[in-house]
């Protein structure tokens, strides 16, 4: 699948510049298994990189000007990299505008490039493509000019120019990007940054998105919303219990405990926070063991949370977690990623995929009359050069 995108890319690169690319880079956009809005909260993840890929190809042009070619938007621009970086109206350039910015901040000495590049990882669909952008980018600078620049370090700077586009986001989504690893899950520790990999082996189910197909533009709002809420919310514990510093270390009942000291959204969001960071801890105990029942209970109770509790679901997610909780053939499905659209993940006997597939999107089109879009997705490797 992912042949026809690079061949593309680079032969795009080949005709728009006359020469073969002297770099080429996949990069991968992301799932989470279970552990939602809590890497902004100092918890644990349970991500994994995809087959799902931006394909970026580069060389070195000699001058101090980049031109960067967005072969799917039909779109382009150039970049003088000895100005002031500024955020642009051209949204899908401040991606990349911040990564050149972040390079530039921390000392990185590099010249003008040429770039072309092209997705197959659906936009606003809760993949996480803008961390697949930024982090392919930086990668690719990283190797066209040979900068000491650790893998982890691309995620947090991946980070970084997210934060300057305005979404101030956990490290999830570009950690997952650059360090995937083929048929692993990553449990990630967002307070350290230690991390270890664990087999996603789902036995008797199959891995399957649902894309509600829905993009409500709350996020980027409701999203920094949620973080203050969250920093209000441990703010009022430490004051409490001046021990706990992060919710992780925190009792659901310590949190009841405040009820009154907290507004009505503080304390759910807060309640929420605590319950998930444990369920990632039991969800990863239960893949471990193989009881992929305990695991798929886990991720409901986390759409529950997420719907109720966080608020960041949409009813199109409810609806297509609420159908397929009615399936003795789904053992788990959530709501995934920021919210507010996008995709649920599912797991699924196997055999059963295609009569699923069918009935809900005939009753999803019969509900809203949108088509429901269906990715069956590898769990893969994290950025890489791509060599034919
Ligand atoms: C978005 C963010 F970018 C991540 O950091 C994470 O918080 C996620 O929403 C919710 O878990 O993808």
């Amino acid at each position: 699948m992912n042949d026809i995108l690079i061949n593309k890319t680079i032969s795009f690169f080949e005709k728009s510049f006359g020469s073969t690319p002297q770099k080429t880079v996949l990069s991968p956009g992301r799932i989470n298994i279970i552990g939602e809005h809590i890497d902004y909260n100092d918890g644990y993840v349970l991500p994994a990189a995809i087959d799902k890929i931006i394909c970026f190809a580069f060389e070195k042009n000699n001058t101090n000007t980049s031109k960067i070619i967005a072969i799917d938007l039909d779109d382009e621009f150039e970049i003088d990299l000895d100005d002031e970086i500024q955020l642009t109206d051209k949204v899908w350039t401040n991606y990349l505008r911040g990564v050149i910015n972040q390079l530039k901040i921390k000392g990185f000495k590099f010249e003008g490039f040429n770039c072309v590049f092209s997705s197959n990882i659906p936009v606003g669909s809760g993949l996480s493509s803008s961390a697949a952008l930024e982090c392919g980018f930086l990668f690719g600078i990283r190797e066209l000019f040979d900068l000491n620049i650790k893998p982890v370090d691309v995620a947090l700077m991946g980070q970084s120019a997210e934060h300057w586009v305005g979404i101030n986001c956990g490290i999830m989504d570009q950690f997952s990007s650059v360090m995937g690893k083929e048929n692993k899950v990553i449990k990630i520790d967002c307070r350290t940054l230690e991390y270890e990999y664990h087999d996603a082996n789902f036995i008797d189910y199959s891995l399957i998105l649902f894309d509600s197909n829905v993009k409500h533009s709350l996020m980027t709002s409701a999203y920094n919303e949620r973080r203050q809420q969250c920093d209000e919310g441990i703010a009022t514990i430490k004051k409490n219990y001046p021990k706990i510093t992060s919710f992780r270390d925190c009792t659901e009942n310590q949190v009841i405990s405040l009820k009154d000291k907290m507004s009505k959204e503080v304390f759910k969001r807060s309640l929420f926070a605590v319950k998930e960071i444990k369920r990632v801890i039991l969800a990863c105990e239960a893949l471990d063991k193989g009881d992929i029942p305990a695991l798929g209970k886990l991720m409901f109770e986390t759409h529950k949370g997420l719907s109720e509790d966080y608020e960041v679901s949409c009813d199109e997610l409810d609806m297509i977690v609420d159908t397929l909780k009615q399936e003795e053939a789904v053992i788990g499905s959530r709501m995934m990623g920021g919210g507010f659209g996008g995709c649920t993940i599912n797991l699924i006997k196997k055999g059963q995929e295609e009569r699923i597939k069918k009935q809900l999107s005939a009753l999803y089109m019969e509900t809203f009359g949108i088509e429901l879009k269906i990715y069956d997705v590898k769990i893969s490797n994290g950025t890489s050069l791509y060599t034919a």
